[in-house]
């Protein structure tokens, strides 16, 4: 009987296509997105104090994403890191800051610290606080994301129909064999 075997064939296949390939159901951390911090603003004294949070709060940043500081000239701004919020709020020195066109891998989740020391550009917003979410790896199938993750509940749904998809298939699977 032709038909029971190619079902069995089709369900093994799909199985081990999805233990393969987790990223191919994983729609959204499937390519590493580059960031241009602030869009078409770039990195310059913002309209309001608020700017670059609104932006850094309507993406959703993930491992191996980067984010890049753009502006055009090079002695009007400069980039740094700092090593805290603390830091972060009171415009500490991050000792090194960079030109134009810097560009940063987020290699971890938690937070990244980024300000520009020019003049009191800092104090007026021009500083944002990049913070990675749950890695969207093999992993995150069978660790919980963190509670303090920024993963969307779209993402956790889906990894959590996507097991129990593969539970059925499991199940059906040993059944019909
Ligand atoms: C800050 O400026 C942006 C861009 O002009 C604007 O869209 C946003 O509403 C402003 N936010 C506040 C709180 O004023
Ligand atoms: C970034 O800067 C480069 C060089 O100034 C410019 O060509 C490019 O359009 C900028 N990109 C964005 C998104 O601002
Ligand atoms: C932040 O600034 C306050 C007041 O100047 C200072 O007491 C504190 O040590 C600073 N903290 C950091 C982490 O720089
Ligand atoms: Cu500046």
């Amino acid at each position: 009987m032709g038909g029971r075997k190619d079902m069995n064939m089709m369900i093994a296949c799909l199985v081990v296509m999805a233990v393969a390939c987790p990223s191919l159901l994983n729609l959204k951390g499937a390519t590493a997105v580059e960031y241009v911090v602030g869009d078409s603003l770039g990195w310059t004294v913002p309209p309001n104090t608020s700017f670059y949070s609104d932006w850094a709060a309507s993406k959703t940043f993930q491992i191996g994403d980067t984010v890049v500081f753009n502006w055009t000239e090079t002695w009007e701004h400069n980039v740094g890191e700092v090593a805290s919020k603390e830091e972060y709020d009171n415009c500490s020195d991050p000792g090194i800051v960079l030109g134009p066109g810097v560009s940063t891998e987020l290699k971890s989740t938690g937070s990244r610290f980024f300000i520009c020391t020019v003049g009191n550009h800092c104090e007026q917003g021009q500083k944002v606080i990049i913070t990675v979410g749950s890695p969207t790896t093999t992993s995150s199938l069978l660790a919980p994301p963190p509670s303090s993750s920024h993963a969307s509940s779209l993402t956790t749904t889906t990894l959590g129909s996507f097991v129990g998809l593969i539970s059925a298939l499991v199940a059906v699977a040993s059944f019909v064999a």
